[in-house]
Parts: structure tokens; C-alpha cells; sequence
């Protein structure tokens, strides 16, 4: 494993026409039982050595786990090529029970030289058909054919098409700090999982690898259509899942890396943030300014402006004082309303005793020679604390529980993290980060601290500037770092497309160490993921029974049963606000990370009116809804347009009605990963083959189907009374307007709906469903007051007159509720009956429920008139419904 490292660049060229000639490899010593098998792989020739050295030795490892899921590994014999550690992703490993005989999947191989082959039982049709493997020290290749023109969704975090390019693709996975999210390039996360559709069924093919890699989607005619890995280490890991609906896919999926955490009632709320809110007293005026104009702002956030000199764990005393911090959140807290702060994971070196402590007890990464690696971050010279360090976790935990601290500190509800990917502004090869900080300005020179500040009604009356010291938290713990590596990390040989060409731009370099012999090469892409585990346990320490409320950046595989995600630093551009649509079908469906939302009418650059309206509508149907600007931006808080306002007002209040929908969607995509929260048209419709292609649709929980306009403003000086015509597709299936309650017949095409003005959305509901809405939404200031409100039902029968739904109840916040209550809603032709498990005791009532589509004309109310009810929750009941 050390051959070539000097020839990088005169040797790339002529390194990469010689891949061709590798031996591959021949399979030996098979042993198979009913349910595994094991082979030995010997390299079948002289070795290439095209991306650092062959591996002579190779074993191969197939579990029949499941019936509808296959484990194919092919390792070193020696098992000392970098593998994903169990401690970070715990993926299944054995038999399960499942056997060659009973599988959905059939495994079959060839020995010389070993190729193999997925088939799906019941249409013999092939689904992977693996060839032209290479195994090196710094490379890993695996190709698959496919048909042609595949169908092949997720492989991301990407801001490309949904439905993946099929020739002269290349999807680099290497997380990425990457503003106005770039196309063809790596992003923040890295989620190597793929389903693919042929003639209505799906199969799911996962890679457990975390090293940076490209995966090639190309067809030619040498090799026809194919897919391929190019990894640049660890070894092949996959995990083949048979479907064969899409849903079904999800479901296995979630079996391999985790379900989704589950989230607390409020972070449904509507969310606000902006980085450049100068001081808390500005904070403090959004807060006021919501409040005045009547629009529910549920969650506050504050970006590193609160930071004294952009360090963690600090605040600025003059800007951001401790008692002025807790007021605020005093506040918030007695308006049913929460706050939260974001977190970096490095520590400032000009944070003089905590960074003492956490270097003294070894907690930084290193290089090779054991020093302490410094990167340049917002606050200038810091250094990343490595998670893999076992006293990372008091460390970071302590921080959470001291900060944070309800009593002495600032009594957040959750937390941002940020810049995990990981993030280093000292280009490579950095020799002085912290001279490259001053250089850069880093950090900024904070804004004038105000002199004079205008009190808040509402607010204490000497909610003024402060004039006392801040505080800073103290840490302990113990560290260590070990090992040493014969790879070229700092010039590895064969370099994924990220855009930088080169893995150590813009982030802690490949070499770098991490506790336990891992390097950064191997580890870099689930920084993040150690970052989320150790703030989850962090915030559990501090709050054990709530739900931990975290959004990060960064994310890997497997991460979304922690946390939940915002897609970065977009733009305020139609295009991004499009993109959001995709990234979040990508997340919530096929990454099973769906509590995703995406910076609401745009972070990067300044939004426009028509624009931000826009958002404020279709980000109601996110689910973490949250406006966020650039310091570079304009204010672009909702009210400060008044058609923006009234978008946001009405976007809200209709996201309340429906929030109980969505929270038991949500719940059952926590409970067996079914994808039931922001769903691709084609998981509800995979014999649709029209659905295939669409990436601008989706269904909000099973069913509603949201239809955003997607065409942008024709004028930047539109009023509230402006519309637009919106082309959407309607699958062959019965639906209603949901806004009017006019029935609307799909028929596998394409219809126009017109008129839709800055405050509305089309939004249809699918035939045969009972929809609990909860009632007077728009009375509600927070989703604590939401909480307090009856029921009622909306009824969409399908094409026999019967409908059904569900209700899921508990108390919206407990990490494992005491009591909860499954309720089940059956129409039958005006016959209504409710049972299910009621273990969650309420007061709250089903007032009245009414039918859709009793009218079909568009003038007319589509609805019937209201029956009442007036019935409880707490056990089953049945009713009749006028129609
Ligand atoms: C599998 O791939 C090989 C090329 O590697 C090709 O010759 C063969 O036809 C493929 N088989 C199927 C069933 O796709
Ligand atoms: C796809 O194949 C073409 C033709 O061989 C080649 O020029 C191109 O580089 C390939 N693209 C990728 C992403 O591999
Ligand atoms: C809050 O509203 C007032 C009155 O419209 C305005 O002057 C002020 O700039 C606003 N502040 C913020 C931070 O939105
Ligand atoms: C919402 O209304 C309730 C009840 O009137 C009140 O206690 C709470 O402070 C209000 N919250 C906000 C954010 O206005
Ligand atoms: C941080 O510390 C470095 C080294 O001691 C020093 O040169 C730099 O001026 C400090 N920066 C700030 C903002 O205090
Ligand atoms: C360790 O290596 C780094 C990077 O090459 C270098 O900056 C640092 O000075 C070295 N430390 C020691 C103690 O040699
Ligand atoms: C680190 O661990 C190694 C082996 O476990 C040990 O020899 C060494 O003394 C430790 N170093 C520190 C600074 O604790
Ligand atoms: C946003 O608009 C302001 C003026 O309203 C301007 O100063 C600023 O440069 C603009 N920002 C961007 C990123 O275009
Ligand atoms: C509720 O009623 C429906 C329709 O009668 C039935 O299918 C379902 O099993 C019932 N569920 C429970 C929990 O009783
Ligand atoms: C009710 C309404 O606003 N109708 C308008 C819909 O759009 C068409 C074409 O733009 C107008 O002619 C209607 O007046």
C-alpha cells in the first residue's frame, strides 16, 4: 500500500487510461449455507496500481437478512481498510432468517473473474449486475448496468435534477460547505442511496461507505448504460432493497440506518432567523414586530451574532448580555414561544481558557506529529474538536448543560449547528491560520453597540443596553490521539468531482487525525453525524424526556434518526425556490431525514416581494418552515411587505389546520420509516409512469397534493390582487380542491388552474380521505394555543363514497409519551365511525365535519354543509354525516 504518491499530476493522466487494464478479481473457497455465503477474492492478475495499490486479498460476504433485503460486502481479508464505525452508523449485520430460497433477491455470482448479479425473484428481471471491480489502497471501483434511460432518484445532498441525468452524470459525495447551492457539485451532506423505478417497481441499493467519492450514471457505446462507484477507500458495503413499491423501498431503508426522530408539536411552528440581527433588543423587535402584525411566529433563532467575536460558547456582553439573553427567553417561554442558538463545533483559540482546557485534555484533531490542527473559522484562529475522542461527549455535553442552562444560562430549545461539514477558511496548505484570519478580517468587527435603545411594550420596561462582563463556561474531560497511516492523504491520488478539485479545500485537510487512528480522509464526511449524536446526548442530559430539537448543516447516512436539516446557504432565486421541492422530496422520502426545510424566500442575496410571498406560501408545506437571510441581505421578516403578511398569514393558518395531519404522518414515518410526510408523485402512483418526471408536485402527508406555481412573477411590482395561471398534473384518481371543496377528476394530464394569486397555492386533497383539521387555525398565536382547539373533520370520499384517515395524539413533546391515542376515521356513504386506541386523554372535541365535491362547479361551494358532532376523543363513536 505505498506505491506512487509522487506521481500525482504528470501521472493522472496516464494513470486514469490504464484503469481498463486492471486484473479484477477471482472467486475462490465458496461456502454457502441457506442463508449466507462466503468467497475469497484473489486479484486475477498483475496489479494495476493505477489510484495507490491493489489489495490481493479480498473477501466477499452476502447475508440473506430479510426477504426483501440482500447484505453484499466485499473487504479486505486483513479487515484493515477504514470501515464505517458502528459507533457512528450501526447497520445490520447476520442472517436474520431470510433465505436464498425465500428472498425476493437472488444472488448469483461468477468466479473468474468474479461479477455478480442481482435478480429480483418474481420477474427475473436483473437489478444490479456488478462488473470491472478494482480494490486499492485509494480507490475502490464497482460498476452496474442498467437498462436504459434509467430511473434513478436520491444520491445526494445535490441541487441537480430530481430524477437523475443518465449520461455524463457524476454525483460527487463530499460534504461541502457550498453557497447558492452549485449544481454537479458536492454539497453539505453525503446520502448514497438510490431507488430505481422500472415498469412500476422499485429497488433500493444502498452503499454504506463514507469516504468522498463520485458515482457515474453514463452511457456509451463500449459499455452501454451503467452505473458506477468510485470511491476513494473504505470498502463495499451495500445493501440491496427489493420494494417493489417505492414506500416499500423507504421502509427497508429505514431498516438499515434508522427510522427519523420523532419532533416535538412546536417545531411545526413558523420560524424565524436572520444573520445580522445586530443585538438582542433587535431580536427582541422581530419578536414585537410578529407579534404586532399578527402573525404566528412560533420559534425565534439567532445566528453567531450573538457570539462575542464569532467565538462558541460565549456571549457578546455588550450586544447579546446574559440577563438581557434570559429576559428574552423569559419572554418567549411565557408567550408559548421558544428560541434557539446556533453552535459551531470549533474552539477559538483567542478563547483562552477553554481552549486551554479542551487542548489540555487532548480534545482537538491533529496532525500527524500529534500538534493540534488549527483552522481558520469565524471567530480567526480554532481548532475542531474531535468527536471520536470518548471525552468528547462530557466535553460537549458539559458545554450544552452550563450554556445552556435554564437557570444560569441561555434556556434554549433546541440547537443550529452549523459549518460541520467541516468547515476551514484557511486554504490549503495553511501555515499560519491565524495570520490568514487577520488578513481576512476575521472576525468582523462587531456593529456600534447602541447607546440608547426604545423599550418594548410588552417587554421589561428596562429591557437597555447593559453595561457588564460576559460569561464564560468552563469545561473538563480527557483525551488522547493515536496512529499513523501509509496512505497519500494530503495528494490522494484519484480526487471525487467536488468542484474544488482537490478534498482539501474549504475544509479540515484529509490527513488530519481523529482520535483511535482515524483520519479525516475516511472520516471527513461524518463529522457531522458525531457532531449531531454528541448535541442530541447533550441536549437529552439537559432535558432527559424532551424530544431534542436539532438542525444541522452538514449529514450523513442514517443521521435524520437524530436530527433534522435545512439545505444551506440558497439564494433568494426562483430557481432555488423550485430546487427546494426536489431537495426535500430527496430528504424526507428517500434519505429518511424529513424533518428538512429550506431558508424560506431565500438566504443568499435580496429576496423581492412577489418572490418572498411566494416562499411564505410554499414553505408552509415544509416541514420545518423558517424565513433566513444572509448579513448581506435585506430584512425580509414577513411583515415587512404587507402582501407578504398576508401571504405568510394565510399560509399559517392553513398549516395549522392541517398540523395535526401532518404530526401523525410524520409519527408514522418515525415509527416504521413509511414515507408519509413530503412524498414524490410517483410513491403514491408508481404505475404512473408520467410521475416519473415530476419534481415540482408533491404530496404534503399522504394526502394532500401540493401544486406550487412554478413559473415566476411576471412583474416585480405586483399587488395582492395579481394571479397567475399554474399547469399541473393530476394523476388518473378523484380529488378535491382544497380550497373550495370542488371535486376535480384527474385523468393522467395535465390541468391549468387559474388565478392564483401572491396568497394562494393549489392544493388538491386525494379522494378517500378523512382529514382531522383542527378548527379556527387562524385564531392561533402558537401552536401551544393551536393545541387547545377542537376538531373537525374534512371529507374526501372516493369514487365508492368511503373515505378513511387517522389521528395521532400525545402530549407533543415527551421522548417516549406515557399516553397516546390512535384514532381511526372510516366513511362509509355518510356513515362515520371513529375507534382506534385512545390512551392520550383530551378535551378537545370533534365539533362538525363536512363532505367534499358536492358540487363540481367551480363558482359554487364545493363543501356540504356542516353536520355536527360535538364528540370526543377519548374512545370510539360513530355518526351520521350529511352528504
Ligand atoms: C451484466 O453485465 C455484463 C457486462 O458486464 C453484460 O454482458 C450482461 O449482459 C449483463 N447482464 C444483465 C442481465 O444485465
Ligand atoms: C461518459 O462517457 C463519455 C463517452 O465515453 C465520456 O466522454 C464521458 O467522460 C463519460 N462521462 C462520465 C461522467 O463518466
Ligand atoms: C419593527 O417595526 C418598527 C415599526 O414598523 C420598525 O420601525 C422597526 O424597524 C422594525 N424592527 C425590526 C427589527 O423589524
Ligand atoms: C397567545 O395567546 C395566549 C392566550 O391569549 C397568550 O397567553 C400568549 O402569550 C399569546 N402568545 C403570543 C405569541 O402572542
Ligand atoms: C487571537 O489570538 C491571536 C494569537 O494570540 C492574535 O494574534 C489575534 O490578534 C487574536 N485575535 C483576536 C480577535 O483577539
Ligand atoms: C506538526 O505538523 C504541522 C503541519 O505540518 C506543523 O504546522 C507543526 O508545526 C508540526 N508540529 C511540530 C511540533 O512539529
Ligand atoms: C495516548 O495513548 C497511548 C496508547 O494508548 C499512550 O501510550 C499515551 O501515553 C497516551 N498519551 C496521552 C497524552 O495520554
Ligand atoms: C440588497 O439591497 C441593498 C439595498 O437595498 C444593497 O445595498 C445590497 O447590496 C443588496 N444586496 C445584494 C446581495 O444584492
Ligand atoms: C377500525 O375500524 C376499521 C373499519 O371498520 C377497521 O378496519 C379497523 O381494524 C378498526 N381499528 C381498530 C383499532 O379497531
Ligand atoms: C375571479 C377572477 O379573478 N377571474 C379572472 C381570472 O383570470 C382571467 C384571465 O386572467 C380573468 O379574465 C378573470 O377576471
Amino acid at each position: 500500500m505505498r506505491g506512487g504518491y509522487f506521481l500525482l499530476g504528470l501521472a493522472t493522466a496516464a494513470a486514469a487510461a490504464s484503469v481498463d487494464s486492471c486484473p479484477g478479481y477471482n472467486a475462490g473457497a465458496i461456502l454457502s449455507s441457506r442463508s449466507s455465503l462466503t468467497a475469497d477474492l484473489s486479484l486475477a492478475g498483475d496489479v494495476c496500481n493505477v489510484y495507490g495499490d491493489d489489495l490481493d486479498n479480498l473477501r466477499l460476504l452476502v447475508e440473506y437478512q430479510t426477504d426483501s433485503r440482500l447484505h453484499v460486502k466485499i473487504y479486505d481479508a486483513d479487515e484493515q481498510v477504514y470501515q464505517i464505525p458502528s459507533s457512528v452508523l450501526e447497520t445490520p449485520s447476520g442472517q436474520h432468517g431470510s433465505s436464498s430460497s425465500s428472498s425476493d433477491l437472488v444472488f448469483s455470482y461468477t468466479t473468474n473473474p468474479f461479477t455478480f448479479a442481482i435478480q429480483r425473484r418474481s420477474t427475473q428481471e436483473t437489478l444490479f449486475n456488478a462488473s470491472g471491480l478494482i480494490f486499492e489502497s485509494q480507490y475502490v471501483r464497482l460498476r452496474t448496468s442498467l437498462p436504459e434511460n434509467p430511473n434513478i432518484y436520491g444520491l445526494g445532498e445535490d441541487s441537480d435534477s430530481f430524477k437523475r441525468q443518465t449520461v455524463d452524470y457524476t454525483r460527487p459525495l463530499w460534504n461541502r460547505g457550498a453557497a447558492f447551492l452549485p449544481p454537479l457539485q458536492s454539497l453539505y451532506s453525503s446520502h448514497p442511496i438510490y431507488i430505481e423505478m422500472r415498469d412500476g417497481q422499485a429497488h433500493g441499493v444502498f452503499l454504506s461507505n463514507s469516504n468522498g467519492m463520485d458515482i457515474k450514471i453514463n452511457k456509451t457505446t463500449q459499455d452501454g448504460q451503467y452505473l458506477e462507484y468510485n470511491t476513494i477507500g473504505g470498502v463495499l458495503d451495500f445493501y440491496f432493497l427489493s420494494g417493489p413499491a417505492p414506500a416499500d423501498v423507504a421502509r427497508q431503508y429505514a431498516g438499515v440506518v434508522g427510522t427519523p426522530a420523532e419532533q416535538s408539536y412546536w417545531t411545526y411552528g413558523f420560524h424565524q432567523c436572520k444573520y445580522g440581527y445586530e443585538d438582542v433588543m433587535m431580536v427582541a423587535e422581530v419578536v414585537y414586530n410578529y407579534s404586532q402584525a399578527n402573525i404566528p411566529l412560533e420559534t425565534m433563532w439567532t445566528d453567531i451574532d450573538y457570539m462575542d467575536l464569532r467565538r462558541p460558547w460565549t456571549l457578546d456582553p455588550e450586544r447579546f448580555p446574559l440577563h438581557k439573553m434570559q429576559e428574552l427567553v423569559t419572554y418567549l417561554h411565557d408567550h408559548q414561544q421558544q428560541y434557539i442558538l446556533m453552535v459551531d463545533p470549533p474552539i477559538s483559540i483567542n478563547d483562552t481558557s477553554l481552549y486551554a482546557t479542551a487542548k489540555e485534555k487532548g480534545l482537538f484533531m491533529k496532525w500527524d506529529n500529534g500538534s493540534d490542527f488549527v483552522a481558520t473559522m469565524w471567530s480567526g484562529a480554532a481548532s475542531y474538536v474531535d468527536f471520536f475522542n470518548p471525552n468528547a461527549m462530557d466535553f460537549w455535553s458539559g458545554q450544552i448543560g452550563s450554556f445552556f442552562d435554564d437557570e444560569s444560562g441561555v434556556g434554549v430549545d433546541g440547537m443550529w449547528i452549523d459549518m460541520n461539514e467541516p468547515a476551514n477558511f484557511c486554504t490549503y496548505p495553511c501555515s499560519n491560520p491565524i495570520q490568514i484570519a487577520i488578513e481576512g478580517g476575521i472576525p468582523p468587527a462587531p456593529p456600534a453597540v447602541r447607546t440608547t435603545w426604545d423599550s418594548l411594550p410588552g417587554f421589561p420596561a428596562d429591557f437597555q443596553p447593559p453595561s457588564t462582563s460576559s460569561r464564560r463556561l468552563s469545561t473538563r474531560s480527557t483525551g488522547n490521539m493515536t496512529g499513523l497511516s501509509g496512505r497519500n492523504f494530503a495528494n490522494p491520488p484519484y480526487i471525487p468531482a467536488t468542484g474544488d478539485g482537490t478534498l482539501n479545500a474549504g475544509t479540515v485537510y484529509p490527513e488530519v487525525r481523529q482520535y483511535d487512528d482515524y483520519t479525516m480522509y475516511d472520516t471527513h464526511n461524518l463529522y457531522a453525524s458525531q457532531m449531531i449524536a454528541h448535541s442530541r446526548q447533550g441536549l437529552l442530559d439537559r432535558r432527559s424526556s424532551e424530544r431534542p430539537f436539532i438542525i444541522t448543516r452538514s449529514s450523513f447516512a442514517g443521521d435524520g434518526a437524530k436530527t433534522g436539516k435545512w439545505t444551506g446557504d440558497n439564494a433568494s432565486t426562483w430557481a432555488n425556490y423550485l430546487l427546494s421541492i426536489v431537495q426535500h422530496m430527496e430528504f424526507a422520502s428517500i434519505f429518511q431525514m424529513p424533518m428538512i426545510g429550506t431558508d424560506v424566500c431565500g438566504f443568499n442575496d435580496n429576496t423581492t416581494e412577489t418572490l418572498c410571498a411566494r416562499w411564505a406560501m410554499l414553505g408552509a408545506w415544509y416541514p420545518f418552515y423558517r424565513n433566513h437571510a444572509d448579513i448581506s441581505s435585506n430584512f425580509q421578516e414577513f411583515y415587512r411587505w404587507p402582501l407578504v403578511a398576508a401571504a405568510a398569514q394565510k399560509a399559517i393558518a392553513t398549516r395549522f389546520q392541517l398540523l395535526d395531519y401532518f404530526y401523525t404522518a410524520f409519527h408514522q414515518q418515525t415509527v416504521d420509516g413509511s414515507p408519509t410526510t413530503i412524498i414524490p408523485l410517483f410513491f403514491q402512483y408508481p404505475n404512473d409512469a408520467n410521475t416519473l418526471d415530476i419534481s415540482y408536485q408533491f404530496f404534503f402527508g399522504p394526502s394532500i397534493l401540493v401544486s406550487p406555481v412554478t413559473e415566476e412573477s411576471p412583474s416585480a411590482t405586483a399587488t395582492a390582487t395579481d394571479s397567475q395561471s399554474a399547469t399541473l398534473y393530476l394523476p388518473d384518481d378523484l380529488f378535491y380542491d382544497f380550497w373550495t371543496g370542488e371535486k376535480v377528476v384527474g385523468t393522467g394530464s395535465q390541468i391549468t388552474v387559474d388565478n392564483v394569486t401572491y396568497t394562494d397555492i393549489p392544493v388538491h386533497v386525494r379522494g378517500g380521505s378523512v382529514i382531522a383539521l383542527r378548527s379556527d387555525a387562524d385564531k392561533a398565536n402558537t401552536t401551544a394555543q393551536l393545541r387547545t382547539h377542537d376538531f373537525e373533520l374534512l371529507i374526501a370520499p372516493d369514487t365508492n363514497g368511503q373515505a378513511t384517515g387517522s389521528l395521532y395524539l400525545d402530549d407533543g413533546k415527551s421522548v417516549n409519551p406515557s399516553f397516546s391515542s390512535e384514532i381511526g376515521f372510516t366513511f362509509d356513504n355518510g356513515q362515520l365511525s371513529v375507534n382506534g386506541t385512545f390512551g392520550f386523554q383530551t378535551s378537545c372535541q370533534v365539533i362538525r365535519a363536512r363532505v367534499m365535491g358536492t358540487s363540481s362547479t367551480k363558482s359554487s361551494n364545493g363543501f356540504s354543509s356542516y353536520t355536527t358532532l360535538k364528540k370526543g376523543l377519548n374512545e370510539g363513536w360513530e355518526a351520521k354525516i350529511n352528504q
